[in-house]
């Protein structure tokens, strides 16, 4: 993916050994999953024996996978930031977390904490406190069983009756298709019922075999920043940027099955 180097462990992939890494300026501290809030972390770092300084920023995304029972929520996670699948099935009891890390462009590095939801929370209370401070959502059907497509508007219904970006708007969704390894023939295209329900982009995933699962990401992400450099357009610009809560701007995207 264009979105180049990632690792699920450390932000600071592009700087090398021989790199004296100076955080000069820190703007916020790490946050934990219970406490997460999307935020900047501006820092300047130099090369050894080198003039050149550069900045580089830090973004810290809140995502949800949202969906019915054993859509593949969890499978997609693991397979995007472990890169492994196991057929056994466990059901998530409540929420569970994954951080997976990209280096998106030479200046900036995405922390994209996915917030895995049991698909039985639709039936809970819990939802609207798992929702808080989010900036994107992927919303997973099975392409095996009809009822969890249906399932989908009420869980986009629940997002956007619970989340919302600055000025009231939905955090952008993007609908998942999983399991397409298990259906030999093509899926209708859902761009029309993504349009009329207000998901950003659609894909046909296998978690098993690890179709468009980087890519649907990447879509996402891509609308999140949408929204983010929208925001940061509003501002001072020296300001400092919290992340999170975006305007209403969008510029139209490459990725295939992301909607213009
Ligand atoms: N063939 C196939 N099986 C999959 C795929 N994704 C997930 N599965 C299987 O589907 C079952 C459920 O997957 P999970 O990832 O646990 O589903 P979940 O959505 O997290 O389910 P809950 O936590 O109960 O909400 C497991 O047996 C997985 O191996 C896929 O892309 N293809
Ligand atoms: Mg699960």
């Amino acid at each position: 993916m264009a979105a180049g180097h990632s690792t699920t462990t450390s932000s600071s992939g592009s700087i090398t050994h021989k790199h004296l890494f100076l955080a000069l300026i820190s703007t916020s501290t790490v946050t934990t999953p219970t406490t997460a809030q999307p935020q900047t972390i501006k820092m300047l770092h130099s090369c050894t024996g080198e003039t050149e300084w550069r900045m580089q920023q830090e973004l810290l995304f809140k995502v949800l996978v949202v969906g019915d029972l054993g859509v593949g929520k969890t499978s997609i996670i693991k397979r995007y930031v472990h890169q492994i699948f196991s057929q056994h099935y466990r059901t998530t009891i409540g929420v569970d977390f994954a951080l997976k890390v990209l280096q998106w462009d030479s200046d900036t590095v995405i922390r994209l904490q996915l917030w895995d939801i049991a698909g039985q929370e639709r039936y809970g209370n819990m939802t609207r406190v798992y929702y808080r401070e989010a900036v994107g959502a992927l919303v997973v059907f099975d392409v095996t069983r009809a009822s969890t497509f249906e399932a989908v508007l009420k869980w986009k219904d629940d997002l956007d009756a619970k989340v919302t970006l600055n000025h009231g708007r939905p955090i952008p969704a993007v609908l998942l298709a999983n399991k397409s390894d298990q259906i030999a023939c093509q899926l209708p295209k859902l761009d029309f019922f993504c349009r009329e329900n207000g998901f950003v982009g659609w894909f046909e995933t296998s978690a098993k075999e690890n179709t468009n699962i980087d890519e649907a990401a990447r879509c996402l992400v891509e609308h999140i920043m949408n929204n983010e450099e929208s925001s940061v357009s509003e501002r001072e610009p020296t300001s400092i940027l919290l992340s999170g809560y975006a305007s209403t701007a969008r510029s139209p995207l490459n990725c295939s099955s992301c909607l213009k």
